[in-house]
């Protein structure tokens, strides 16, 4: 049975190390956070992800699955810890680089190293391969090292893990062909071959490709508020175009991907790169947009309350990194608003209040932020009683059902926005 080591336990790493135990793996989970170690020699698991939980304490069980602090000798070593942002806005490199240092006293010749975190291009050959060769070792003779980066959907990671296609990028074919084996023992999808520097930037623009779509349109929504058309409308008849498929506005973009891999491609070519840039920046606006929104549609309140229902950066998960509803709500209190979260995913010292009634008392607007399933199904004619004001703005047009009864509440979206005023 051959030994894989995967380090960094996190959203992509502990899925990928269920899986390859799954797949007749013997895997070792490596991480520097000791409480994640024992949750999954436990059986399991730190996050929320469908699916998961069953195939770890199975796995864990079965011994197929160990969780350490420190790396050791292997067949197989796999990269899968976070590249965030540092504060110039590029790739903070250091969790890889460490990593990779990590595992240099325990590998040994005919080791395979596949990285999965998200990089800049060229950093497999220009940073990764000169640290294992300064080792003693020749990538591509003795050690095989490849870019093989991840493509799942929170939330639906146990089934794209198996089901998306694949890219591996190797630092010379015989390296992709050595990490491509390995996918193959678990993947469904179409296992593509390339070399490591296209595969970085292939990974790159994919994230890049929906953060441009979604600034179009999330500037749309203010071109047509303008214009006293409603944007939401405008989008449902546009993507009836065969070839036209707009994305969805909302109140920005969150999450450790689309809102951070675009600046990877912008730090190596900042003088190129303007419409990714332009994009990052319509996107990181959207929260100043929406809670000038707010003060309009509150401006007749005294010391408004504004309860917002959703933190995460996205619906039906509980990550709230890089999202937008943070930034909203650091803004509204720096404007004097009295602001209550509820969020049934997230838990974090920020939620003070726990329970649903217990944010819109006395509320004077519901501010929806995250498309969660169960924002869907609130009755929110019985639910806006508990209101002082019944005003809510749901940033992401989940609120359909608008019988007789719903016309007592002030319901504002993206598209009707402009019949505030
Ligand atoms: N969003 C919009 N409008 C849309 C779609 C999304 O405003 O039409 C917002 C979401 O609310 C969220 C953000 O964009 O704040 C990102 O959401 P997402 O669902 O587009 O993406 P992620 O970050 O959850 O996952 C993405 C996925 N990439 C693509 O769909 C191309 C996933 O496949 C990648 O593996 C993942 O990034 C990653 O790890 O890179």
């Amino acid at each position: 049975m051959k030994k894989i080591c995967v380090l960094g336990l996190g959203y992509i790493g502990l899925p990928t190390s269920a899986i390859l135990a799954l797949n007749g793996y013997q895997v070792i989970g490596i991480d520097i956070n000791k409480e994640i170690v024992e949750t999954v020699n436990k059986g399991k698991i730190h996050i929320n992800e469908p699916k998961l939980c069953n195939i770890v304490s199975d796995m864990v069980a079965k011994k197929r699955l160990v969780a350490k602090t420190k790396p050791e000798k292997a067949d197989i070593f796999i990269i899968s810890v976070p590249t965030p942002l540092n504060k110039n806005k590029c790739c903070d490199l250091s969790f890889v680089i460490t990593a990779i240092k990590s595992i240099i006293p325990y590998i040994e010749k005919e080791n395979i190293i596949i990285i999965e975190s998200t990089i800049p291009p060229h950093t497999v050959e220009d940073i990764i391969k000169p640290i294992i060769e300064k080792a003693g070792f020749n990538v591509g003779k003795d050690i095989y090292l490849a870019y093989c980066p991840e493509r799942v959907l929170p939330g639906r990671i146990m089934d794209e893990l198996v089901n998306n296609n694949r890219i591996i990028g190797g630092c010379t074919s015989i390296c992709a062909k050595k990490a491509a084996e390995i996918y193959k023992s678990f993947i469904k999808g179409e296992i593509l071959i390339t070399d490591a520097k296209t595969a970085e930037m292939t990974k790159l623009i994919e994230n890049t490709f929906r953060d441009v779509n979604i600034a179009l349109v999330n500037e749309l929504v203010k071109i047509c508020n303008k214009l006293r058309i409603n944007v939401l409308e405008v989008i449902k008849l546009a993507n009836k175009h065969p070839r036209v498929n707009l994305h969805l506005p909302g109140p920005g973009v969150g999450g450790h991907c689309l809102a951070v891999d675009p600046y990877f491609i912008i730090q190596k070519t900042p003088y190129l790169a303007r419409i990714i840039s332009l994009a990052r920046e319509i996107n990181s606006n959207m929260p100043y947009y929406i809670v000038s929104q707010v003060k309009q549609l509150t401006k007749d309140i005294n010391k408004p309350k504004i309860a917002v229902f959703g933190i995460a950066y996205k619906g039906n998960v509980d990550d709230i990194r890089e999202s937008p509803a943070l930034k909203i709500i650091e803004l509204l209190k720096n404007e004097g608003f009295i602001v209550t979260i509820y969020d049934p995913y997230v838990k974090t010292d920020i939620i003070a209040t726990s329970t649903i009634n217990q944010s819109i008392e006395n509320a004077d607007m519901i501010l929806l932020l995250a498309d969660h399933n169960e924002f869907k199904n609130i009755n929110y004619v019985k639910l806006v009683k508990k209101m002082r004001t019944p005003i809510i703005f749901d940033t992401k047009n989940i609120i359909k059902k608008i019988d007789n009864n719903f016309k007592k509440i002030k319901i504002i979206n993206l598209g009707n926005l402009f019949t505030i005023d």
